[in-house]
């Protein structure tokens, strides 16, 4: 399902698990670093923003309490964007931590949809579990606290559990998938126009989609996703450079670059106020 003709929700992805400030020094980490990337992003046009927790080492961290510290932050800069935090957490966290988050009440979450391995780095042949059991019960904890799932899939196999949570009536219309292109995990697909297209035509019926891309296919598949029809997110989770050799300076600086594009296909970025219409998320 297409968005609103000529609109486009724009999420920035502010920090991730793994990105440190070693990689990129603009990476927000701590809450009141978090907060002020928000305002700059949804001055710059972004609708949502996805954040992970970080410990005082910069670690990812699974505590309501650290959420909860955020969530505050970030609202008391800027009172319209939308929240939206992650339980896929990191892979020092366990279930229970990963979801942690939930407890805090925001008003989107991300919902990953399978379970991949990692084969790359100190977690190799660590597996980043999300089972059918598990998504429902976090679908039906999102559920009950008017929580916005985004469902995130990184291959077409992963609309099992879409039709899963949809035919059990565990997620409310409309749904929201987020194409997760590039991750070097077994079970992901890469980011190119062709998986693109794939995932478009296979996706569930009234769903509508996100198009997050990792690196160098940030810039041109999430201009595809937007032109297709799509939401698009970007930010440091995914890229840290903004050109080959060139450090992304803020998760703004991307946003604003998105907004060009959009507004060069007349395409104008949503506020928080027309995606909360759009994906029926509930103001908090
Ligand atoms: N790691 C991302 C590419 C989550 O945080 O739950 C997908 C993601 C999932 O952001
Ligand atoms: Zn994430």
């Amino acid at each position: 399902m297409n968005l609103p003709q000529g609109k486009v929700i724009i999420t920035a992805s502010l920090n991730g698990a793994f990105v440190n400030k070693a990689a990129n020094s603009s990476v927000p980490e701590q809450p009141d670093e978090i907060a002020q990337a928000a305002l700059e992003c949804y001055d710059a046009g972004a609708a949502i923003v996805h954040i992970h927790a970080r410990d005082e080492q910069g670690k990812p961290c699974g505590t309501k309490e650290k959420f909860a510290e955020i969530l505050a932050a970030v609202r008391g800069r800027c009172s319209e964007i939308i929240i939206q935090f992650s339980t896929g957490g990191g892979t020092n966290l366990t279930i229970e931590e990963r979801v942690s988050c939930l407890d805090a009440d925001p008003e989107m979450a991300s919902l990953n949809m399978g379970t991949l391995m990692r084969q790359t780095g100190p977690n190799a042949g660590q597996p980043f579990s999300n089972l059918t059991k598990d998504i429902e019960a976090w679908a039906a904890k999102m559920k009950a606290m008017n929580i916005k799932p985004e469902m995130e899939c990184y291959s077409q196999s992963m609309y099992r559990d879409v039709r899963n949570l949809i035919k059990k009536g565990l997620i409310d219309a409309p749904y929201y998938v987020n194409f997760v292109l590039g991750m070097m995990h077994q079970g992901a697909v890469e980011a190119s126009p062709d998986t693109l297209v794939s995932m478009y035509q296979f996706l569930p019926e009234d769903c509508y989609f996100n198009v997050t891309a990792t690196a160098a296919a940030q810039l041109p598949v999430t201009t595809m996703g937007m032109i297709m029809g799509g939401a698009v997110r970007v930010g440091l989770e995914d890229n840290i450079y903004f050109r080959k050799g060139e450090l992304v300076k803020s998760n703004a600086q991307l946003v604003e670059r998105a907004v060009r594009i959009a507004r060069e296909l007349n395409i104008q970025p949503a506020t928080p106020g027309e995606a909360r219409d759009i994906l029926g998320v509930v103001k908090k």
